[in-house]
């Protein structure tokens, strides 16, 4: 059995980029894995957080986990505060890395892009993510395709720690999916869709309710030439709306130029709703049920009690390798 390891950070709602790029992958790989899923409240704090809307999230997407059906008797679901061992290992990492590696990271360029000053956290944010990776020896790093180069970095430090102490880590590979592993953004899709973007229109989140999906649909940006074909470089909004179709109905991007041939965008668009409302509502029932029940909190303390054991090991072996602490 592989181990795959993989994490969502409580900024948010899950939306409709997370899902069909990475999560949705989760519940498949459950199968014939053994699989570890956690919501990243330590990457969260990168970027100001409200300590009640933290906590908020943190639950609403382990419910969200659950509701798409991550099976806490198959993986392990925890919060990564809860174990300290990715804060440690984070520093240990840190020691192996380079600032001129951290600064070529496109997602702290795009994050600081503008700023004065950006915090630390959010500069070193990939090595805890690395540290996520490798605290569990994890084999399969199921995520969207933004986090190439973060999966690269994990490999990269990896690798020249273990030229140093052989054995120390398994080296991962990131999972990526060939349809929806970049879902962009509805009012720019020149952007991936993300949870903290300010245009509420600019996402699905897995949560909204019809009406919203409708008005968001409706609105996204397309273009002038009113043709419904897949071109993602000069058509880059209506390219990203049929991706989304294509994914959550099964039906191929080259079957829906065929079928809406001669329709407009609105017609389109329209069934498009439908298929989102539908493909979204059994999640968002599961949802409220999970939500308020106390099994999740029981998941999530014994999902990290879990967690911690294995990452207890991993602490012992690279402490012993770097020579930290007394034998
Ligand atoms: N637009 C996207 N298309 C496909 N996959 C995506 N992912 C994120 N956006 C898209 C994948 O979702 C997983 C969880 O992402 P995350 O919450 O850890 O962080 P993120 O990539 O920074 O996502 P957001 O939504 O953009 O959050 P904020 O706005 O808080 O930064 C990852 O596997 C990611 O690849």
């Amino acid at each position: 059995m592989k181990r795959v390891f993989s994490g969502v950070q409580p900024t948010g709602n899950i939306h409709l980029g997370n899902y069909l790029g990475a999560l949705r992958q989760f519940v498949e790989l459950q199968e014939d894995n053994q699989c570890i899923y956690c919501i990243v409240d330590m990457h969260a704090i990168t970027v100001p957080q409200d300590p009640e809307t933290l906590r908020k999230h943190t639950l609403d997407v382990a419910a969200l986990y659950l509701a798409i059906g991550i099976d806490p008797k198959k993986s392990i679901v925890f919060v990564q505060s809860d174990v300290s061992g990715h804060a440690e290992l984070s520093w240990i990492l840190t020691c192996s890395s380079y600032t001129g590696e951290l600064s070529r990271m496109t997602q702290f360029k795009d994050k600081s892009k503008n700023k004065e000053s950006a915090p630390a956290g959010l500069f070193t944010y990939p090595i805890l993510m690395a540290a996520d990776i490798l605290l569990y020896d994890t084999d399969v790093v199921p995520v969207g395709n933004d986090q190439k180069q973060h999966i690269e970095l994990c490999r990269d430090i990896a690798g020249r720690i273990n030229s140093r102490f052989p054995d120390t880590f398994v080296m991962p590979e990131g999972r990526f999916l060939k349809a929806g592993a970049r879902i962009m953004a509805l009012d720019d899709p020149t952007k991936k869709m993300s949870k903290s973007a300010e245009n509420i229109h600019s996402r699905i989140s897995l949560l909204d309710e019809p009406s919203k999906i409708k008005k968001s649909i409706m609105k996204a940006t397309t273009d002038s030439e009113g043709v419904i074909r897949f071109d993602a470089e000069n058509k880059p909004g209506i390219s990203n709306l049929l991706n989304i179709y294509s994914v959550l109905s099964g039906i191929t991007v080259e079957d829906l130029e065929k079928r809406y041939k001669g329709s407009g965008y609105g017609t389109f668009k329209k069934d498009l709703v439908d298929v989102t409302v539908e493909a979204l509502a059994p999640i968002k029932a599961r949802y409220e049920e999970i939500r308020s029940s106390q099994m999740l909190i029981d998941t999530l303390k014994d999902g990290a009690e879990r967690a911690d054991a294995i990452a207890q090991k991993t602490m012992t072996r690279v402490k012993e390798n770097f020579g930290l602490g007394l034998k």
